[in-house]
């Protein structure tokens, strides 16, 4: 078996690995911030996998010593937490796109899609990462773990369970917990619904702003072409409709008020 001060040698290249993935989600994270836009990365986290989930892990999946390094995909881990489930498949979109650039995807793991026989749900990418050290290149594998925040609160609640109970919990504290995995599950998908709600409001509200402006602006062409009487018909016709009409009615109305106009006049 290695000596700690090996391993410690060995996962100096993982540590500057996850440091340098930390400081890229975040710096998304930050992009998106500064422009006032959405950002579909809420926080990042990150950590070396300890030398004793190391050799405790290559034990249980019988990996030799000599091919950690090559088989076990999560000594680097970078854990990137999402508001919403849909932006999980945004930050993956952002990850593919980056694929043969600064990082290599080996392979996805979707257990959103097919949850684990636990209640596990995350969004597992497995990538090749090169990391410039003191002797050379070294090529590392990492995983990048993405998920709600209702997905992690699960995950992280079981898997302290599971470090108490040593793998063995009580087969109903396990159904209990796959019971809370689909409450968590229903929690994010009544989260998706609320926030497609406010978008829809907020564009709805947003189109009838436009409309309401254009239809003041070519009232005011109408008066100032003359045409003042039907000025004054349509602007009592908006303020009724405005008031008690649908959105529909005062786009009606804005081809109404369109026809009455020359052609270069038009406000749209
Ligand atoms: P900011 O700008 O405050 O978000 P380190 O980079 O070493 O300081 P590390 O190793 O990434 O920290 O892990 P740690 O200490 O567990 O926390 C990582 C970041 O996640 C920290 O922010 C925490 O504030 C943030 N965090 C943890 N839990 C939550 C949470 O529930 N909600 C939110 N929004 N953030 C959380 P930073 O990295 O200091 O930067
Ligand atoms: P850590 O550092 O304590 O999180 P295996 O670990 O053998 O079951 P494998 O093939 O290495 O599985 O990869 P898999 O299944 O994608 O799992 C890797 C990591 O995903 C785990 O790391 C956990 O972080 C997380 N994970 C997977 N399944 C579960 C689960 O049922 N519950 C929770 N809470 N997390 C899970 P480790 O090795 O546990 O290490």
């Amino acid at each position: 078996m290695k000596k700690v001060r090996e391993w410690q040698r060995v996962l100096i290249p993982y540590e500057q690995a996850v440091e340098e993935l930390k400081v890229k989600f975040k710096s998304i994270r930050n992009e998106f911030r500064e422009l006032n836009e959405y950002s579909p990365i809420e926080f990042v986290t990150g950590r070396v996998k300890k030398i004793s989930s190391i050799l405790e892990k290559s034990k249980r999946r019988g990996i030799p010593e000599d091919q950690i390094e090559t088989l076990m995909e999560d000594i680097a881990g970078i854990r990137i937490m999402c508001q919403f489930s849909d932006d999980i498949y945004k930050v993956v979109e952002l990850i593919r796109s980056r694929d043969n650039k600064d990082l290599k995807i080996v392979y996805e793991k979707d257990y959103i899609s097919n949850p684990k026989g636990s209640g596990y749900k995350s969004y597992h990418i497995i990538i090749k990462y090169p990391v410039q050290t003191a002797f050379g290149e070294r090529e590392i594998l990492a995983e990048l773990q993405i998920r709600t925040l209702a997905m992690n609160f699960w995950a992280t609640i079981e898997h302290s369970l599971n470090y108490k109970y040593k793998d063995t919990i009580p087969e109903d504290v396990k159904e209990r917990l796959r019971k809370s995995s689909e409450a968590a599950a229903k929690l994010d998908d009544e989260m998706c619904e609320i926030r497609k709600e406010i978008i829809n409001a907020q564009m709805l509200f947003e189109e009838k702003s436009n409309v309401v402006s254009d239809i003041v602006k070519n009232i005011n062409v109408l008066s100032s072409n003359g045409k003042e009487v039907e000025a004054l018909e349509y602007q009592a016709k908006f303020e009724e409709i405005f008031f008690r009409g649908s959105d529909w009615d005062l786009q009606e109305l804005l081809e109404e008020i369109k026809g009455h106009l020359p052609r270069y006049k038009i406000f749209e």
